[in-house]
């Protein structure tokens, strides 16, 4: 879903400009505030309980670049919304609040948490109704980088869902975080002012790559294409590339970027040229085998964890390594003390981005699983003027007693795209372990996201042990809105 045809932007221009906002690594939980609630599961008087956290949802203007404002929707006046910290196992109150004229969810991607308050109206969560408030209760787990986001169908509404401002990370504590790092860097990969397109492109370039195409059809289908959704503006959380402050950093440190793609359109491959990134967490769950990479790729949804070691003083984009989405805005300023130059980009020499590498070197004894699932992705090309749908195993959602999980079941997800572009799958409520990408086997990689190749296939197994509705979706709003979606239920 690549589209070369981009308008021009000024990338170029965007750099060398420097408004004086902040960098946003300072954001904070907003403080505990008091308000009353609906809920009286806890035995006190709400309206004397103050919630943990309260997140209000209204429209925002997004200073992008220098007097270049957008018009959006965020939480508690910013996008990305505060990073929220929460201590794993220690329950929390939130009070979402919304401020805009449509109704609103705020889903807990990665969480373990009941259907009820995951934000899925699918699952049942009931809604935030326009210009009223909702109490959510949850305890947070497991540990890790988390995030949180809008999970509102937004259909052919462009200013509806992930589309919006509406997300931030969450970042779940265990106690035992011990960190050795001199900065903690929070960089969420964004787009904005999208629009529709029916024009089409290979995926070499974020990192949907040719591979080995398991799952290609031997006849294609050759309908004509439909309407997708695309962009030519993005940022590095709220800041086109230059327009914000610089990172600076001292040679020496080390760093620790949480990296979030949090486009409601593509996966995206980034790189800091002269340095690699050490990767320890994908999806926030730690990997058997950290490895140092060149360049990092996370479909929407995806997190990942990773160090890298300040060595190379200078002045460095860290961006999008697909030239356009860089100049049209994706990227930062790495800044090194006392240098002052032109910042540098220089493409990286292997641009591929491989899961396995990063799994246990040596295979466990896993159990086999009861059973398998296949789930086979296809596009219903619709021609010109409208959307595109999709299929989960040639049916539109939501696929009633097709997957049933029986609760402690071991189940071997075969993911099956016969689709020409890279879909990040996502299951809400559980954690999956990859088993196979594309006919590579790997262990030990836990995540609630994975890209699924074109044309490709990914095995995961998972453990039917958090009972209740959960979605199963692709992370591409369009997608997931125009069928791309099926409803995982519990025997
Ligand atoms: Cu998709």
């Amino acid at each position: 879903m690549k589209r070369r045809e981009f308008l021009e932007l000024g990338g170029a221009a965007l750099l060398g400009t420097k408004s004086g906002a902040r960098f946003s690594a300072a954001w904070q939980a907003p403080a505990p505030m008091q308000m009353p609630s609906q809920d009286s599961a806890s035995g006190r008087p709400e309206e004397t309980m103050p919630a943990d956290f309260t997140i209000r949802i209204a429209p925002i203007a997004l200073e992008l670049a220098p007097s270049r404002f957008i018009s959006t929707i965020g939480y508690n006046g910013t996008s990305p919304g505060p990073v929220l910290r929460m201590r794993e196992g220690k329950p929390v109150i939130v009070d979402v609040i919304n401020e805009t004229d449509a109704s609103e969810l705020v889903h807990w991607h990665g969480l373990f948490v009941p259907s009820d308050v995951d934000g899925s109206e699918e699952e049942g969560t009931p809604t935030v109704p326009p210009g009223d408030r909702r109490r959510y209760r949850f305890t947070p787990r497991p540990a890790g980088t988390r995030w949180y986001h809008s999970h509102a169908m937004a259909g052919g509404d462009l200013h509806r869902g992930t589309y919006t401002g509406q997300y931030g990370f969450l970042m779940i504590e265990s106690g035992d975080d011990r960190g050795q790092y001199d900065q903690e860097l929070f960089l969420a990969l964004r787009d904005w002012e999208p629009f529709f397109t029916d024009q089409m492109e290979n995926e070499a370039a974020e990192g949907g790559g040719p591979g080995p195409q398991p799952e290609r059809p031997t006849m294609l289908d050759t309908r004509p294409n439909g309407l997708e959704v695309t962009s030519q503006l993005f940022s590095v959380n709220d800041k086109a590339l230059g327009a914000g402050e610089p990172i600076r950093i001292r040679a020496g440190q080390r760093v620790l970027v949480h990296v979030l793609n949090a486009s409601a359109i593509e996966n995206r491959t980034i790189a800091l040229p002269g340095h690699q990134f050490r990767v320890i967490a994908m999806d926030g769950n730690t990997v058997p085998a950290p490895q140092s990479v060149e360049v990092l790729t996370l479909g929407p949804g995806e997190r990942i964890d990773a160090y890298v070691e300040m060595n190379q003083p200078g002045v460095w984009i860290l961006g999008s390594t697909d030239d356009n989405t860089r100049n049209a805005g994706l990227g930062v300023i790495v800044e090194y003390e006392n240098q002052h130059r032109e910042p540098q980009w220089v493409a990286p020499s292997k641009p591929l981005w491989d899961y396995t590498v990063f799994g246990a070197k040596v295979a466990p004894a896993r159990p086999d699983p009861d059973h398998t699932i296949d789930m086979v992705f296809e596009k219903i090309p619709s021609g010109a003027g409208q959307f595109n749908l999709w299929h989960v195993n040639g049916k539109p959602y939501p696929h009633d007693q097709e997957f049933v999980l029986h609760e402690g079941g071991r189940y071997r997800l075969v993911f099956r795209n016969r689709t020409d572009d890279a879909h990040p799958v996502h299951l809400h409520r559980h954690l999956f372990e990859l088993v196979d990408v594309n006919g590579k086997s790997t262990a030990g990689l836990m995540k609630d996201t994975v890209i699924v190749p074109l044309y490709g296939r990914v095995a995961a197994d998972l453990t039917a042990d958090h009972p209740g509705l959960s979605l199963f979706h692709c992370h591409i709003q369009q997608h997931m809105d125009y069928g791309f979606k099926a409803l995982f239920r519990y025997a």
